[in-house]
């Protein structure tokens, strides 16, 4: 089927092109930077050009002299205001403009505010910064080290650049289960720093109007709830004077959860000045300053028996989080969901320990379609797990089936404690085998390793495979909250009296394409076509409470939450019917957008008359109200756990390293699909995003902490030049808790994929010898690890 033919809408799930498309794919997308105010002002960002060092003094008196400019605001202005420090969302603070020190490459300096933008960007010139330049931290590994500077003196009686220590599963239990094990494979690996890098940067327009002393702030988040909660906590303005609105986003991939500091100077900047006052980074500010992703040094071990079946996993990790601790994740979890690390595999013990240390670096951490840290998680347990096939000479896709979980332990509890809901991951895998022929490339490799055996050039073949379970629809709330806000969403379905719909969400769209599945969800519930629903989301003067989306949590959550008020819907749209046809509301039978006297099908009212009666002078029965409209709080009872089987054909070429993906088998399980087409596309762009991390990206840094990756000549995207032709596989498991059963997926694709692709490269150099090498397999890294020379001292 190709991309531009015409796909039926659907009365529910199915494939149904994006109704959003209509106005992206014609120019007409309305993005921050579409937005423009009567008297709008503009603001920039003066940067540190270091990586650590003292301000002594900060003169912005020519910058103010500047004919254009309206105000300079520096971090002793906002020190007047306490506003120099704001709270991250992991109960750090981050500065918004540096007063004492700097502390990464990039950090916040000053802000000038102008008339243009040109005019803010010349007067950041003005700016005479002194700065005394002092030793940076850069290599997380030296950030414990007796005589490491101390990034963090802001912080009372800090001696040191660490933050945290954090454990899961049994380390007795664990010990005991190595002790005894035939076997045990360790390898060190690094799941480099790498960045969301979406297409639009972030930015705001900040209007706090004067006379009725409301802050209207259009910006580019994926929580907007979260976001005007803390700004209320930081300016100190009321939550009910605080309208956040994220018009459409251009990607967020994780970068828009955090609050830049680029967002409180705009603020400030229209306190000051008045006027609305708009912020839009450019392509390197957003890649040296806001949220990076991953930077986990790991170190793991695997035991088995002889004969390869797995008993146990632990692994020690040291977290690089930057300057300033800003990941964004659910509070008990400072590593994030790191502690799937398990995988997907029937294990007697496991344990880790993570501890997470300062860098002179930009803050985040969570971030780049990772389902909080479960990139690293799965990267390194199927890392580890090809590892352990290297030793044991065994076959890698044979190892994992041996030791996947059965379909008959769902639900299951691992080792780390949490219940995966359902699954049957042999099937997955089986098919992935199946679609990419395993038996015939395996073939087909020892063939050519016989013809590079006898100096015949040509490329080596890999194959790689990986397995992954994600946790994703935080969460609970007994167990899960940001900044102590629990992690339930709301909706509000109100059916209108000609029968088409608003449907209200906490959850925001970054080019998922919400405003099509969740009136799809609607739509199965209720029977009124999709085209009829409008789903309103990014503007939380429109919208209930709820913590947006990151950890592709939409579905799990919003999309429960839509199911249920559409529900509700029906059971109001019931009693109106009883109503109407003068029956008992349990003689009443549902079919797809009508209720009907069973037994006489002809007998029905349709949701469109039922909705009108709704609103009409029809009496309604007792306690029942009139109008046709739900509400709801979603807590979900768990977490939906995803899973699939990827592998990957990759081509090496032996004379340059250079890697060809050839092929890439993905088979997906994210439980009932509302829109499949999505999905694909959802699944296509984290499997290229692997393609990047395994092969190209890298946030590099100079011993002086100066980033080597600020524009996209060095920090790489892959394009359609470097991935194949995806070939998608699906099984469907439906999540045993979830209303509809649909499991999330908008991050499987970048959690599964970069172990499944270097993994192929290893495979190639397995003839090498070549038992491990980092992310990203460049050809330098690729031509180096065959010389037997590891890329890094
Ligand atoms: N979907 C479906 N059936 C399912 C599961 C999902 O049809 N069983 C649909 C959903 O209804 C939604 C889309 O697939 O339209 C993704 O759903 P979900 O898995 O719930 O993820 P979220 O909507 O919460 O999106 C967040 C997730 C994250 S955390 C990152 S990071 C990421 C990702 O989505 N960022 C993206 N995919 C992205 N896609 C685009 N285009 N842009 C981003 O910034
Ligand atoms: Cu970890 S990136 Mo997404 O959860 O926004």
């Amino acid at each position: 089927m190709t991309a531009i033919e015409k796909h039926p809408t659907p009365m529910g799930f199915g494939r149904m092109h994006r109704k959003e498309d209509v106005r992206f794919l014609r120019g007409h997308g309305n993005y921050v930077d579409d937005i423009v105010l009567p008297g709008m002002l503009h603001g920039a960002v003066l940067r540190s050009p270091h990586a650590h060092a003292k301000i002594l003094s900060v003169d912005t008196s020519a910058a103010q002299a500047h004919p254009k400019v309206r105000a300079v605001i520096t971090g002793e202005t906002l020190a007047g205001l306490d506003l120099a420090w704001m709270p991250t969302l992991s109960h750090d603070v981050q500065a918004v403009l540096a007063t004492d020190k700097v502390r990464f490459q990039g950090q916040e300096v000053a802000f000038v505010v102008a008339e243009d933008r040109y005019s803010a960007r010349d007067a950041l010139e003005l700016i005479d910064v002194e700065y005394e330049p002092l030793p940076p931290v850069v290599d997380a590994r030296h950030a414990l080290d007796e005589d490491a500077p101390v990034i963090r003196d802001d912080l009372e009686g800090r001696t040191d650049n660490h933050i945290f220590d954090w454990e899961a599963g049994d380390r007795a239990r664990t010990e005991e289960v190595f002790a005894a094990a035939d076997v045990v494979a360790a390898a060190d690996m690094i799941y480099p720093r790498v960045h969301p890098a979406p297409m639009e940067t972030c930015g705001a327009v900040a209007d706090l109007d004067p006379v009725t002393g409301k802050l209207t702030m259009y910006t580019t988040t994926q929580a907007p709830h979260a976001h005007r909660t803390v700004y209320a906590l930081v300016a100190g303005l009321p939550e009910h004077r605080i309208r956040v609105v994220s018009p459409d986003i251009g990607g967020g991939f994780g970068n828009k959860v955090g609050i830049y500091p680029g967002y409180v100077c705009a603020i400030v900047g229209s306190i000051l000045t008045g006027k609305p006052v708009k912020w839009m980074e450019d392509r390197s500010e957003n890649l040296m300053s806001t949220s990076f992703a991953r930077d986990y040094h790991m170190h793991g071990e695997i035991a088995s028996t002889k004969d390869g079946k797995i008993l146990g996993i632990r692994v020690k990790v040291l977290a690089d989080h930057g300057a300033f601790n800003g990941t964004a994740q659910p509070s008990k979890f400072p590593a994030g969901f790191f502690g799937v690390f398990t995988g997907s595999y029937d294990i007697e013990a496991a344990h880790c320990e993570v501890t997470g240390v300062y860098t002179n670096k930009a803050p985040g951490g969570v971030a780049y379609a990772c389902s909080f840290r479960i990139t690293e998680a799965v990267y390194l347990v199927e890392r580890m797990v090809d590892v352990l096939a290297y030793d044991l000479g065994v076959d890698p896709a044979h190892l994992r089936m041996r030791n996947l979980l059965r379909a008959e332990q769902f639900p299951y509890l691992t080792k780390t404690g949490w219940e995966y809901d359902s699954g049957d991951y042999p099937r997955a895998l089986r098919m992935a085998m199946d679609m990419v022929d395993y038996d015939e490339l395996r073939a087909e490799q020892a063939q050519r390793r016989e013809l590079n055996a006898n100096g015949e050039s040509g490329d080596l073949l890999g194959i790689g495979v990986a397995f992954f379970t994600e946790a994703v629809g935080a969460g609970p709330r007994k167990h899960m909250d940001i900044l102590g806000l629990g992690m339930a969403d709301g909706a509000e379905l109100r059916v209108h009296p000609t029968g088409k719909a608003v449907l209200r969400l906490s959850c925001q769209s970054q080019g998922q394409g919400h405003e099509t599945t969740f009136a799809q969800i609607v739509a199965e519930e209720l029977g009124i076509p999709p085209d009829d629903i409008d789903v309103v989301h990014g503007d939380t003067d429109q919208t209930p409470f709820g913590l947006g989306t990151y950890g592709s949590r939409s579905t799990p959550v919003s999309g429960a939450a839509t199911a249920v008020v559409a529900r509700r819907v029906r059971e109001r749209a019931r009693l109106v019917a009883s109503a109407m046809l003068e029956v008992s509301p349990d003689d009443l039978e549902w079919e797809k957008g009508r209720w009907f006297v069973k037994g006489d099908p002809e007998a029905g009212r349709s949701i469109q008359d039922i909705a009108m009666a709704a609103h009409s002078s029809l009496e309604l029965p007792e306690g029942v109200e009139g109008h046709l409209d739900a509400t709801c709080v979603y807590n979900p009872p768990n977490l939906t756990y995803p899973f699939g089987a990827y592998i990957c054909v990759v081509e090496v070429d032996a004379g340059t390293g250079q890697v060809r993906v050839r092929q890439f088998v993905a088979v997906d399980d994210c439980g009932v699909r509302i829109n499949p087409m999505i999905v694909e596309g959802q699944i296509h762009g984290g499997l290229a995003e692997g393609v990047g991390m395994a092969l190209m990206q890298v946030m590099a840094f100079d011993e002086d902490g100066n980033h080597l990756g600020g524009s996209f000549m060095d920090y790489l995207l892959p394009t359609s030049m470097e991935c194949p032709s995806w070939q998608l596989g699906e099984t469907v498991t439906p999540s045993p808790h979830h209303p509809i059963g649909a499991k999330g997926i908008g991050e499987s694709a970048t959690v599964g994929s970069p172990a499944a692709v270097v993994n192929a490269v290893l495979d190639a150099l397995k003839p090498y010898g070549v038992r491990h090498a980092d992310m990203p397999l460049t050809p330098a890294a690729v031509w180096r690890a065959m010389q037997g020379r590891p890329l890094r001292p």
